[in-house]
């Protein structure tokens, strides 16, 4: 298997209402599109995750465009490969840029189970023709807005509410959804906005039966969480803190989460997903697949890891249309009583819409 050209697309599509975290509100998404082409013609599809400005981890679309650009499509580019583990070996000398690294790995998958026939969750080791999802909640204006949403997504099927919570929204917001609710599968995502100081605040969410708390401390902290976890009986679940197996492997070791949740884009992709994924499971950790607001492209990847055996807790990849008008890939991802449906045809198994892909397109450029 051999990449002979590379598309970069420099996309903005504008989601149907702004998402606030911790860190604050965004609508207008921009990312970056990768298309891996063959010697026949065929392309593998990859997103990257990385958003326009560097609040959820240090990259952004650009400084994922120059890692590409100058290093990773230079060094993969013509490149014979068996098989697409080979891809973050051969990048393995670059540091970080994860999100950099995923979005041409996530490609090279796809296009190499195209290649073969199968789909991506097949060649990733999947099993099963459906995943269970629920849904990420961003901070609200008001508490009456929070608990509308909710009402209307657990009618939708939901499998579970994710809050985003913050200093000043936090431990009242979660009472009041608790009781509204007082069955539903509720968790709490901080995005690291809480220090160990707060560990009296965290200690109040015990009492509401959260699934899990998501992020409380800062990402780079990965023994503060172990910490935090002995003193609160809520599964701690780590995401920004997790770029890679050995990140894994220390917190489960240190005792300073019982979940992780796996980004793609976060760890460097599929490669590296599956292996935390089966050290996970080897360590009796659960793992859930979370988002990052991503398009079509993005999700389907997110679908077919999902499909691995220890992804036992519902993800945040929602529907097409939680987040868009229009998504760029056919047919669009739907949730029916909170379960998608794995796709059968072969690679992503969904096809690329060009149409809607060119309207959202602000540049493009092509290496071969
Ligand atoms: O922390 O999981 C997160 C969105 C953007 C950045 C970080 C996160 C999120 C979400 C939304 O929670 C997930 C989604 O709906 O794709
Ligand atoms: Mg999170």
């Amino acid at each position: 298997m051999k990449v002979t050209e590379v598309v970069l697309r420099h996309m903005k599509m504008r989601m149907k209402s702004p998402f606030t975290t911790s860190f604050g509100t965004f609508q207008d998404k921009e990312f970056l599109l990768l298309e891996a082409k063959d010697e026949n013609g065929v392309s593998g599809w990859g997103e990257s995750v990385a958003f326009h400005s560097p609040w959820y981890n240090e990259e952004t679309l650009k400084t994922n465009w120059h890692m590409l650009e100058d290093f990773i499509i230079p060094n993969l580019l013509n490149k014979e490969m068996s098989h697409p583990d080979e891809v973050s070996e051969t990048l393995s000398y670059i540091r970080k840029n994860n999100m950099a690294k995923a979005a041409f790995e996530s490609a090279v998958w796809d296009l190499y189970a195209r290649q073969k026939g199968i789909p991506l969750a097949a060649a990733l080791g999947g099993t099963g023709s459906e995943i269970e999802v629920g849904i990420s909640i961003g901070i609200q204006n008001t508490v009456v807005d929070l608990l509308n949403l909710i009402d209307e997504y657990v009618t939708e099927g939901y499998k579970r509410m994710k809050v985003k919570i913050k200093p000043g929204w936090d431990v009242d917001v979660i009472r009041k959804v608790r009781k509204h609710f007082p069955e539903v599968p509720l968790m709490a995502d901080a995005n690291s906005a809480y220090r160990l100081k707060d560990i009296d605040l965290l200690k109040q969410l015990d009492q509401f039966n959260l699934m899990m708390i998501e992020q409380p401390l800062a990402s780079d902290d990965i023994i503060d969480h172990a910490v935090l976890q002995k003193e609160i009986k809520t599964p701690v679940c780590l995401d920004e803190s997790i770029h890679s197996y050995e990140d894994a492997r220390k917190a489960i070791e240190l005792g300073a989460c019982k979940i992780i949740n796996i980004k793609i884009g976060r760890v460097g992709g599929l490669t590296e997903s599956r292996r935390i994924h089966d050290l996970c499971q080897e360590r009796g950790i659960p793992v859930w697949c979370g988002g990052m607001l991503e398009s079509g492209i993005g999700r389907a990847h997110n679908i077919a890891l999902t499909t691995l055996s220890n992804f036992v807790m519902p993800g945040d990849t929602a529907a097409s249309s939680r987040y868009w008008d229009r998504d760029l890939i056919q047919p669009e991802v739907t949730v029916d009583n909170g379960m998608i449906k794995v796709p059968e045809k072969p690679g992503l198994g969904y096809e690329p819409n060009m149409e809607a892909i060119k309207q959202f397109t602000v540049s493009e450029k092509s290496y071969s």
